[in-house]
């Protein structure tokens, strides 16, 4: 890893956005893809505050710091993660579920489906399964995207495909499904139409649902 790289990395490990910003720009000024300081310092830096807050030495008070410097680096890379289009593939309805307040996931995702010139709306984090019913009733999406980190928390995408039935939306919508704790066989098991493991695979996935 380079020099920059690996200090962004600790950046995010310590929590310190003004760092983050700082060396996400000297980064792209490097030559550095957004892409690339994502994957290979970025998210790696997250996964190590988890693999600490797993070992009983981070507290939930250092996630929240990695996260705000982790959101300080995305907003650096964003306008490179998304380039104007104005040719909409489509409407995507996308949000964290109920209970649920990791958004990073959801915001990395949906910043990609947006440079991949879909609509979004964005729900925020915490969805209840009614909201996610009215964006796609008030907005005519034509995917609800829903994201999860936590094992609680995925019984509330169930519960949101089974509210969009109750509703009559299900056959007019397509529904998919990420997060860490996600596979193919749970959103086969809740009858989604897919799941992607990643940002990127999200945006092959979105495409491939409205084909
Ligand atoms: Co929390 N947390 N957290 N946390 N947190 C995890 C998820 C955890 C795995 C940590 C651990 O134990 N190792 C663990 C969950 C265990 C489990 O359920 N199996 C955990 C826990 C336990 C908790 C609390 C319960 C802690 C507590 O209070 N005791 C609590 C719950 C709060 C709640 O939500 N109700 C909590 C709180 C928090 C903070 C608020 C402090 C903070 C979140 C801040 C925020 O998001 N604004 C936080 C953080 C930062 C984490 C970790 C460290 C990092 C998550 C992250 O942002 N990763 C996380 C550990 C880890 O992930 N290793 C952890 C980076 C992000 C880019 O990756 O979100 O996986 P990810 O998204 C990926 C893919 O999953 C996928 O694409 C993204 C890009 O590749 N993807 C999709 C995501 N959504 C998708 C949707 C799609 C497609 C792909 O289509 C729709």
């Amino acid at each position: 890893m380079s020099d920059v790289l690996g200090k962004i990395k600790e950046a995010i490990i310590d929590g310190d956005s003004q760092a983050v910003s700082e060396l996400a720009k000297q980064a792209l000024a490097e030559g550095n893809t957004a892409e690339g300081i994502l994957n290979s310092a970025m998210i790696t830096g997250m996964a190590e505050v988890g693999q600490l807050f797993e070992d009983g030495e981070y507290f939930v008070p250092e996630m929240l710091v990695a996260a705000r410097a982790m959101s300080a680096g995305m907003a650096i890379l964003k306008p490179q993660l998304v380039q104007a289009n104005f040719q909409s593939l489509g409407k995507i309805a996308i949000g964290t579920v109920q209970g649920d307040l990791h958004d990073i996931g959801k915001n990395l995702v949906s910043m990609m489906l947006e440079g991949a010139s879909f609509e979004i709306i964005d729900l925020g984090a915490d969805v209840p399964p009614e909201k996610f019913v009215e964006a796609v009733r008030d907005h005519n999406a034509q995917i609800v995207a829903m994201s999860a980190l936590l094992t609680t928390t995925m019984p509330s995408m169930k519960l949101t495909i089974e509210a969009l039935e109750a509703a009559g939306l299900r056959d007019k919508v397509k529904v998919m499904v990420g997060g860490a704790p996600l596979s193919d066989q749970y959103a086969s098991a809740i009858r989604a139409d897919g799941y992607a493991a990643d940002a990127n695979k999200a945006v092959a996935l979105a495409k491939s649902l409205i084909a």
